[in-house]
Parts: C-alpha cells; structure tokens; sequence
C-alpha cells in the first residue's frame, strides 16, 4: 500500500509524518469497489468463537478473519431472531416498524416487495454481480401459502438484487426442506411433487407425533412442537409431501451451501461481486457431517461451531486461489444471539458444560437483554482494514448506508431510512461509532454504548423450554453495561434522567412508523 493511501485512511498515525490533517479528519477513502462477502451464522453466540474468548473447541479459521482484521466488541443485529434481523440487514429499515416480520414460516410470501430497495440492488447500481446463498428466511413467492413448489417461485431474490440465489426457504426445521435454485427446486423431482401446508396434514403422510420410531436421525424436545413432516428421519415445523430426490440431507447442508459459495466466488473471479452466505450452522436441527460429528465433545451445537469455521476456511481458500484476498472485504457475524437447546434432543444442554455460548451478556435469542442482538462481527479486507479490535457501537442496519458510500453509490429515495453511513467506524478509522441502537425482541431496547434501557412489558420474564432470560419486566428497566455487563442491577430508579432520555429517544423512532406491537 503506497503512503497516499495509507494517509488517505488515517492509517499508520505514529510512523508517518505530512498527512496530519488527513488522519484528524479519519475518512475513509472512497471509491473503492472490493468484492464485498456477508457471512451470516445463524444463532452463534457472542462467546461462540474462540477469538471472542471460547475455550472449549477452536475456531482456527474465524480466528485467523479476527488476527487480521478487525473484531468488534459491540456489533449489534437489529433483532433477535432470523427473520426481522436479516430483513433490516437487506433493507436499512427497521423490521420492527412493520407487523408482518416475524419469524416466517416456510410458506411466507415475500416480506421483502419487490418495490422495496435493498443492499444487492445498491450493489447491482453500482456494477456488482450479486448472489445469496443459504438461510433465506424472507419468504418466496407472492403470498403466503399460495407457492406452487413444483414451478418458479416468484418474485424471488432475483426480484430484489440478487442475480444469484442458491437458498433454503426458511430454516432447517421448517418444510419445505429442498434447495431453491434460481427460485426453483433444485434436483426437481418430477415423480414426487411438493405440497407444502402450515394448516393441515397430508393424507397418508406420517408425523413425527405419531411416528417417534421414525425419528431415526434427531428427536423434538418435549414440549418444542418440530413434530410435524418427517424429512430424512428428523420432524419439522410444518406438513410437506413429495419432494423425492431433492430433499435435502442435512448432513450436506453446510457441504451444498459451501460448494455453492465457492463455485459462486470462482465464476465470479473477473467480476466484481456482492454475496450473502447464510449458514444453517448453528440453528436447530443439528446434524452436522461425519467429518464434524462427535468432534467437538459438546454434542452437534458444538460440532456445527466447527463445521461454520470450516465455511469460513473454505471461503476464504477459494478467494485466495483466485487471487481475491486483498480486493475482498469479509464481513462475518450473526442473525441473532445464542440459544442451546431450541428444540431437538441433541445433547446441547447437556454437553455444554461451562461454555457460555453468550459470553458475559444475559438473556440470549428472543431476549431483550443484550445476548439477545450483541453478535461477533468481524470486518477482514487485508491492506486497506487494519488489523484490531474496535469498541465502537455498530448496528448490522448501517452496512446498506455504510457500504454504499464505500462504493459511491448514492441511497435510492426511500430507501434503507434507517441506516447510517458509518464506514470509518467498520473500517476502524472511527472509534466511537453510532449514538445509539435500538434493538428488538418481545419489545423494543435502546443501548447508547454504555446504557440499555428497556421498556416496560408484561410478556414472560422467561422462556422455558429454551431456557432463556426473556428481559420482560412491567417497569422500566435500566443498566449501566460499562459496569454491570451481565444486567444484574437495574438502575432505573437511581436515574431516573436517564430513563427519560432513552424513553424519549424510543418515543421519537416509533413516531416514524412502529408496527412491533401490532404482530
Ligand atoms: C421458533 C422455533 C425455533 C426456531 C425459531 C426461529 C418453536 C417452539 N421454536 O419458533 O426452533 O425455529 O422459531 O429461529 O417452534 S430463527 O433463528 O430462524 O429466528
Ligand atoms: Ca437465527
């Protein structure tokens, strides 16, 4: 890197001298059109990795992304489960100010219109090829329900920025569970038509109620419904039939969707491209490949840890083979926090030990505490990202303005409202980053980088069957992080001023549109 350019990001302070002013003004340099990755894992924790502290089992590949690059300490999804998360990462708006982004089932319809703007559509402006692969969860199709699986579902990604798509309708747990290529099934297989169904079984077709012998690979935890469809010996969340071949095996799962990434990232290699990769590792159902299987001594949660780390490796492999590394820009991180077991009896709770899959945080996925939306976030573009660690208050919401500033692309009207351009914060020229985020789970919170604030609820306090600290309190709720990082104490009745200012500044984002409580 020549020494204009390192003055241009405000790097190497100490041991340059003539770019001063440059570096007081920290601004990135832009232009710059790099290959840009997403690598979203599904329910990993903040403590799921071991260069955020885990010690049980090694990350080697997601560590070498945090050595060099940078490592935020308080990246924050939108919300705390799949769908309102990736619905506000694709779009810059807030999920929460609509009602219709909750958790979709496998039959949702498109919660993304295709007249709503989003990130792939930025970079296709800008002159990128786009592509998604793995964990949709945004609906396919026009309405819920109304999907004829043994045709093109449309619209589709295609309508929304994606040239590419290689996709899971919804999650693991959830029919229909076969690969949709291009918006249509992949491995079609013409002698055994799909009919998906969220109301009422099919004819004939055994349930994972009625049938425990058939539950040959993963059995439900008591009390977690997934006992509908039996798919390759494992209930799910709704009633399917047919689909023959093209069932998806979910031990391949995360072998398909690598292979896809890969090949994608090849034929792509004298392009300049924009690819979203979900990973089913770690959601429910957890059957990872023999290579992976009984590896980690922490039963399948664990081994999905080291199944996404070899994702991870396998990404970055196929970018160094062509050459990409130094014009790519890795972004890796979480739909949401960590839950242990959410719904299969695969030895999670068990197994787990003294790992704490939420570092020090409370609560986990479906909280209003922080482990709810706090997610490892890693930033890696070797020679222009310095290698660190970065404190500054991030929100996924801000890739859409962040990045387009990156690549000149001015914001469409209307789109991405919630976003800010906080580019030298991801690029670590910015130490501070946002005022504040507003996270989203049974309620809305609002952090500030020291305090989270969270309004008044009266849903359950916990979560039962997951296990988890819910954060729903009929007063106002209060913690100061810097110093109570675990939301032991709340302090709302010693700072009264301060719950006010946070209230205010909920009161005053809702204005512009809240549709939360209204699911
Ligand atoms: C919940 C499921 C859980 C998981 C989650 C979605 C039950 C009892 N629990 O409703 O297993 O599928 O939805 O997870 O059905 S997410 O990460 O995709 O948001
Ligand atoms: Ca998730």
């Amino acid at each position: 890197m020549d020494l204009k350019l390192l003055c241009g990001l405000g790097m190497g302070a100490a041991a340059l001298t003539g770019c001063s002013q440059v570096q007081n003004k920290q601004e990135a340099k832009t232009p710059q059109k790099p290959n840009v990755i997403f690598i979203v894992a599904d329910d990993l924790g903040y403590g799921d990795l071991s260069c955020y502290g885990m010690t049980r089992i090694q990350t080697p590949n997601v560590d070498a992304l945090a050595q060099g690059g940078l490592r935020f300490t308080d990246a924050h999804a939108v919300a705390s489960t799949s769908t309102p998360s990736r619905y506000s990462l694709f779009t810059g708006h807030y999920s929460w100010r609509r009602n219709d982004t909750g958790i979709a089932p496998g039959n949702a319809g498109m919660i993304i219109r295709p007249e709503q703007i989003t990130i792939a559509d930025m970079f296709k402006e800008a002159g990128y090829t786009t592509g998604a692969i793995g964990k949709w969860h945004l609906g396919l199709g026009d309405k819920t329900g109304t999907q004829d699986w043994n045709a093109e579902v449309t619209p589709g990604p295609r309508d929304i920025g994606f040239d590419y798509s290689y996709l899971m309708a919804a999650t693991g747990d959830r029919v229909p569970c076969v690969w949709m290529d291009n918006q249509r099934v992949a491995n079609y297989d013409a002698s055994a038509p799909i009919y998906v169904d969220y109301q009422k079984p099919f004819d004939g077709e055994p349930l994972g109620k009625d049938h425990p012998e058939l539950l040959t690979l993963l059995k439900p935890s008591p009390n977690h419904g997934h006992n509908q469809a039996i798919v390759n010996g494992i209930s799910r969340i709704g009633y399917m039939k047919g689909g023959g071949k093209a069932l998806w095996e979910d031990e391949h799962i995360a072998d398909t969707l690598t292979a896809k990434a890969v090949d994608f990232i090849h034929s792509q290699k004298d392009t300049t491209f924009f690819l979203y990769v979900g990973t089913n590792d770690v959601h429910v159902p957890r059957y990872p490949n023999a290579a992976f299987r009984d590896k980690s001594g922490m039963g399948y949660r664990g081994d999905a840890i080291l199944q996404f780390d070899w994702t991870v490796g396998q990404i970055v492999e196929a970018l160094k083979q062509d050459g990409l590394l130094g014009n790519t820009m890795i972004v890796l991180t979480s739909d949401n926090g960590p839950v242990v077991d959410d719904g299969y009896a695969d030895r999670a709770v068990e197994l787990l030990g003294d790992h704490r899959p939420w570092g020090d945080f409370r609560g986990g996925k479906y909280s209003n505490f922080q482990a709810g939306t706090t997610v490892p976030f890693i930033v890696y573009w070797p020679g222009t990202v310095e290698a660190g660690e970065s404190s500054a208050l991030f929100s996924q919401i801000d890739l859409y303005a962040s990045l387009a500033k990156l690549v000149g692309q001015e914001i469409a009207e209307g789109a991405a409202p919630d976003s800010q351009n906080n580019l030298n914060a991801l690029l670590g020229l910015d130490k501070k980053g946002r005022d504040y985020v507003v996270e989203a789970s049974s309620v809305l919170s609002v952090y500030d980088g020291t305090w989270h604030y969270i309004i008044p609820s009266y849903g359950s306090a916990y979560n039962k069957l997951t296990n988890t600290e819910l954060g729903n309190d009929p007063n106002d709720q209060l913690y100061n992080l810097k110093e109570d990082i675990g939301e032991k104490n709340n302090v709302a009745e010693q700072y009264p001023d301060k719950v006010k200012e946070l209230k205010a500044i909920i009161e005053k984002e809702k204005a512009n549109g809240y549709g939360l409580g209204k699911r």
